[in-house]
């Protein structure tokens, strides 16, 4: 976090004014010898006048990483490394010990050949995954086996056993994983543990979960009361989504600032379908131009079909199917879809659950040139 010296608000009572002198220097090195600190030496920096992010937003394009991703499927084997997974990074010094890539959330892509296993195991950690490749992939989380298709959005809530792989005949695979485990570690709670075998005995019938509460506004009797903290439906298909969309898209005018825009929802609460991390698909009609607006919470997007921009804290960043972009807390941003004929989708997953659940999600709209940033250089 960098205080912004200049602030002209930073004479008021209230903030730190302190000037150093040589006996006040000489009482700091007291202090310290002491393992303490005087307050008003850091006061403006850990009560900023609204929040400083140390993330910068960053564009990662699939065009580039791909190729490295299918290498490192060549390289190393995923049973010897735990995952293979192809971490991203943020474009700054921020979240390098915690190996996040905006805020608190992790995100990777891992790749998996045909006929091969991720081995089982569980954390307290949660993770979700959007597929972005390949076909007759599978996870199993809790003895559910899940089959997996592109663009299809995938929970492994915390503490749930599991494994992943890819049939025989299937095609080689690659996902987007999004996982709390900074949170996790920054909260200094993460357990981790492997599965006495290799992969797990699935104990239902496969799909059984999208099979039971994948219709919407049904719920099984029979399965009812559904009393863990997370949603049963463990995969949401993309077929669904993109209907849900196109529906929603002939009810009225969509969000100002997301175009139409979904929440994966738990179906049984309507609730988040995780309790750290939440995800949306968003639709964008062709030429939309969103307002721009800023809120806490940190976003990671991947783009699920068409082409595009968004501006985010003045700059563009340009974007077409399956390239990754961040969005760090309390940035404005806003969307371009930039084909005059298609429409475009990106999908999303966030830490909103944290923010609301600690009652700190806020959110503005820029009322500037209508709505929109100016573009800084
Ligand atoms: C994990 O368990 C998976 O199971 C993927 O697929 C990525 C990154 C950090 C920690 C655990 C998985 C992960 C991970």
């Amino acid at each position: 976090m960098s205080h912004n010296k200049s602030d002209p608000r930073d004479k008021l009572r209230g903030r730190s004014n302190v000037k150093d002198s040589k006996e006040l220097l000489e009482f700091y090195k007291k202090l310290e010898d002491k393992s303490t600190t005087a307050f008003w030496r850091r006061a403006n920096d850990i009560e900023p006048w609204e929040p400083i992010t140390r993330y910068k937003p960053t564009v990662w394009r699939y065009e580039e990483l791909r190729d490295l991703v299918l290498q490192s499927a060549e390289l190393v084997k995923p049973e010897e490394a735990g995952r293979r997974v192809i971490v991203l990074m943020n474009n700054s010094d921020a979240g390098r010990e915690h190996t996040s890539c905006v805020g608190w959330l992790f995100s990777g892509l891992q790749v998996m050949k045909p006929g091969e296993i991720t081995p089982a195991h569980k954390h307290t950690a949660s993770a979700q995954r959007f597929i972005m490749e390949g076909g007759g992939a599978y996870t199993v989380v809790d003895g559910h086996q899940v089959t997996l298709n592109k663009n299809d959005y995938v929970l492994t809530p915390n503490g749930c056993w599991h494994d992943h792989g890819v049939f025989e005949d299937g095609q080689i695979s690659i996902w987007q994983d999004g996982l709390d485990i900074p949170l996790m570690n920054s909260l200094e709670t993460n357990f981790y543990s492997v599965y006495p075998e290799e992969t797990q005995k699935t104990k239902y019938n496969t799909d059984d979960s999208p099979m039971s509460y994948g219709a919407p506004g049904l719920i099984p009797v029979e399965r009812e009361p559904w009393d863990k903290p997370y949603s049963p439906l463990l995969v949401y298909r993309w077929e669904d989504t993109k209907k849900a969309l196109y529906n929603l898209s002939k009810a009225g005018d969509g969000s100002p600032f997301d175009g139409y825009i979904l929440r994966y929802s738990n179906p049984v609460t309507g609730g988040w379908a995780m309790n750290t991390m939440g995800a949306h698909m968003q639709m964008l009609n062709p030429g939309q131009h969103t307002k721009a607006h800023r809120h806490t919470g940190n976003v990671m997007y991947n783009c699920a079909g068409g082409e595009g921009y968004s501006i985010i804290g003045g700059q563009k960043y340009h974007w077409q199917e399956h390239d990754i972009f961040c969005v760090p807390s309390w940035v404005w941003h806003e969307h371009v879809n930039t084909s005059k004929s298609d429409e475009a989708f990106l999908y999303s997953f966030n830490d909103f659950p944290v923010m609301e659940s600690l009652c700190v999600y806020f959110e503005e709209p820029l009322d500037e040139n209508k709505g929109h940033q100016k573009l800084t250089s």
